[in-house]
């Protein structure tokens, strides 16, 4: 990584035959380009980091000739839906394929793996645009601004990075347990992303400390709510690279703030340098130009805009999102009277007699009754399931045709448990397409 510009950015070649026994072979091509022959598309391939499990619906997928590059053209074939892909047994007996709508950093898996982080569209390089300034810090935190943590320190600059050293020991002495230090770097965006536009971020991360520490690295936008990474340091660390793909959920990301909370009873020093963060138009190469009326139908980071509601008055149900879905809980002993949980945004669903698709992932947790998930507008169903009293993951691709012009999307779960236990509805990846299949302008 020697300056900003540029800087996780890397010339292409092809993944040798070898690579699809990612082990020992994988050291020499960690972080090597690749480009797709399918459509110029880049990804950049890296050995043995962790990836949140936000798996594209049909994960893991089935190749003629099992190896990493057939995965990564499995990836650039679905478009910039697909944000990358991990490969390798992971701890089993067979190698798999994942997709990704997120490629979202954790810590790594005990067993060897291989990932491709996608960092263009097909436009490749020259699609893609540097949306921040001065990550590479160099010389001045300017136009960041800094956030003070509560023993008063905040970033400098220390060779050409950004730097803080957290002043836990004074602080932990004084009632001899752990803790927590917050500081804070804020960027405004001249030329603000909008929603759907896929992204590629990378970051050096340096956490040092002569004792265990626990530190938590966010990057997100302030102004639209969505969070782009966020990794979990448990002890002194790096110079690591840590990163990032996927495709913005939510309009308006004018602000980016980095946040570093650490936890501990020792000073600790944090450097981050190298912050990329670059977008490109999506592309629609694998789904024709279908594109879903509903916003966040992933669920990937946050629930936003959809609002969770109870009809009547129970309040049986709670809402969360994690590991990539939604998932709405609900008390034991629930009675089957019980008003349905909603979770409601705004469309604009076209005129009369128009066909539509829905697709979504439910999963299933019945511990006794059953549990039953529809979808429609504030007029009419467009899809209900019935009464599911099996725990398991439940695909949907459903197909009919809507009557009424309507302003509101409307999640409807209803569950009930008559001998105890608690039931759990999660629901993925939902999409709800007006004239499926069309013909559409040619791309690309
Ligand atoms: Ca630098
Ligand atoms: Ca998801």
């Amino acid at each position: 990584m020697s300056s900003d510009s540029g800087s996780s950015m890397v010339s292409s070649s092809s993944i040798t035959s070898s690579y699809s026994t990612p082990s020992a072979s994988c050291v020499a091509e960690d972080k090597s380009g690749y480009t797709s022959q399918e459509d110029g598309s880049e990804f950049i391939v890296l050995c043995n980091q962790g990836f949140q499990e936000l798996h594209l619906a049909g994960s893991p997928i089935q190749l003629m000739n099992n190896n990493l590059e057939a995965c990564t053209e499995q990836c650039a074939a679905a478009g910039t839906a697909c944000a990358g892909v991990t490969f390798g047994f992971f701890g089993g007996e067979q190698q798999q394929c994942y997709l990704y709508t997120r490629m979202l950093a954790s810590e790594a898996p005990a067993y060897p793996i291989v990932a491709a982080v996608r960092t263009s569209n097909f436009e490749g390089a020259l699609g893609r645009r540097r949306i921040l300034r001065n990550g590479g810090f160099d010389g001045a935190l300017s136009p960041w601004t800094s956030g003070q943590t509560a023993s008063g320190s905040e970033f400098t600059i220390k060779n050409n990075a950004a730097n803080v050293v957290m002043l836990l020991t004074t602080r932990a002495a004084n009632n001899g347990a752990a803790v927590v230090d917050s500081v804070t770097l804020e960027q405004q965006i001249s030329d603000p992303a909008d929603a759907n536009v896929g992204y590629y971020t990378s970051l050096d991360i340096t956490v040092t400390s002569d004792r265990p520490v626990e530190c938590q690295i966010n990057v997100r936008s302030v102004s639209s709510g969505e969070s782009f990474f966020g990794l979990f340091v448990r002890n002194t660390v790096g110079p690591r690279t840590v990163y990032g793909s996927g495709t913005t959920q939510l309009p308006d990301v004018s602000t980016i703030l980095m946040n570093v909370d650490c936890n501990g009873t020792r000073d600790v020093e944090v450097q981050l340098d190298n912050l990329g963060f670059w977008s490109f138009e999506p592309d629609n190469s694998g789904s024709g130009c279908d594109t879903s009326l509903l916003t966040n139908g992933n669920f990937d980071s946050s629930l936003s805009p959809w609002i969770p509601a109870q009809g009547g008055t129970s309040t049986s149900a709670t809402w969360s999102v994690s590991d990539g879905q939604v998932i709405v809980r609900w008390a034991a002993n629930t009675g089957i009277n019980d008003a349905p949980a909603t979770l409601t945004q705004s469309i604009d669903m076209p005129g009369s007699d128009t066909p539509y698709r829905i697709t979504a992932d439910l999963v299933f947790t019945i511990a006794s009754g059953s549990c039953s998930v529809g979808f429609g507008t504030e007029i009419e169903t467009l899809y209900f399931n019935g009464q599911t009293a099996q725990s398991g993951r439940v695909p949907i691709t459903y197909d009919g045709i809507s009557e009424i012009q309507a302003r509101q999307f409307v999640i409807s779960i209803t569950c009930y448990s008559p001998t105890g236990g608690i039931n759990s509805v999660g629901i993925d990846s939902i999409e709800l397409v007006m004239n499926p299949g069309a013909d559409c302008p040619a791309s690309g």
